[in-house]
């Protein structure tokens, strides 16, 4: 594998679940592979789970890492090709991706949708300069549209505490007081289409997400109907995709936050969010603290979906 931006580049689920539950068994089994090699991790955006997760898969392999946040010491990146470069953006991401490219041998990304044009997120235009002029593979930690490595724990963790071979599960909008991007549930969507789940989307009006994310899942506008013998709930915020929509909240209705009336209607089902998680926005308390959610056990998969994508990067060197 070569780079890892969404599910297609994973290939067969099967056999990327089997090498989930072999690392799981030996973290360490492969220590050897990445002796010598530098992961380099580039983050626009702030995050707990990826950074951390990612650094000790890089271990697990015996690999180096370098952690650059871009908001925090480096220089301010212009990444408009053709702007006069007289104001506050002292270096061009044309120069910057290349020399990061310099001094390792894989990258990973974190770069949200910025929100002011979704073209250009929907486009991943960070993303693919780091692809195009870093000379080096590279990988998604959060882009603009997806979080594979996330959909990839999140596919794990299903598999791990699933009762049913073909278990239902419901993703679920819920309130959120700031804009949140697209990228968590439209790569859980994708990777759920890629099963075969039953799996149903539900969400107030005006929140439907990009079909090409949306694929042959059930839309269902009723969130109580949709949780009817759900065996997992899925939650998660995010802002309106649609036209001049955008990047906007449409909705803030606490009526969607999860709590034990939605919970009661499913099949006694596990509760899951990616983390960070608002209490009382999202999810109440007595959900998120209840034996049935596994919100911790989901960002634990986080090393071992990161532990195997990158050792197949590294195989592909
Ligand atoms: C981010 C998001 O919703 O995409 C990261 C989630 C993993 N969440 C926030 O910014 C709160
Ligand atoms: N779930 C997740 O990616 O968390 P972070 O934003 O903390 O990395």
């Amino acid at each position: 594998m070569k780079n890892f931006t969404c599910v297609q580049d994973i290939g067969s689920l099967k056999v990327a679940l089997d090498e989930a539950f072999e690392i799981k068994k030996d973290r360490f089994k492969y220590v050897e592979l990445g002796k010598n090699k530098t992961l380099m991790m580039i983050f626009f955006n702030s995050s707990l789970r990826t950074r951390l997760s990612t650094q000790k898969a890089a271990m697990n392999l015996g690999m180096n890492v370098i952690v650059l946040d871009i908001n925090q010491g480096a220089w301010k990146l212009e990444t408009e090709r053709g702007v006069i470069m007289d104001g506050d953006k002292p270096e061009h991401l044309l120069e910057a991706i290349p020399v990061m490219g310099c001094y390792c041998d894989i990258i990973g990304v974190r770069s949200f949708a910025q929100f002011e044009n979704r073209d250009y997120d929907y486009e991943e235009v960070v993303l693919n300069q780091f692809i195009k002029y870093s000379g080096r593979p590279v990988f998604s930690m959060e882009a603009a549209t997806r979080h594979p490595l996330q959909s990839f724990a999140d596919l794990i963790t299903i598999e791990e505490y699933k009762k049913t071979k073909l278990p239902k599960v419901v993703m679920s909008w819920a309130p959120h007081p700031r804009p949140l991007p697209q990228a968590v549930p439209n790569s859980f969507a994708e990777w759920m289409n890629a099963t075969d789940y039953e799996f149903v989307i539900t969400h107030p009006e005006g929140y439907e997400l990009a079909p090409e994310f949306v694929g042959n899942a059930r839309v269902e506008y009723d969130q109580m109907k949709a949780f009817e013998g759900a065996d997992f709930i899925y939650a998660k915020n995010w802002a309106a995709y649609s036209g001049d929509n955008y990047g906007k909240i449409l909705s803030k209705d606490r009526e969607w936050t999860i709590g034990d009336r939605q919970m009661g209607m499913t099949n006694n089902a596990y509760f899951m969010h990616c983390l960070p998680v608002r209490r009382n926005m999202i999810v109440t308390d007595d959900v998120i603290e209840s034996s049935q959610s596994i919100v911790i056990p989901e960002a634990a998969n986080r090393e071992i979906s990161a532990t195997v994508v990158l050792k197949r990067m590294l195989q592909a060197l």
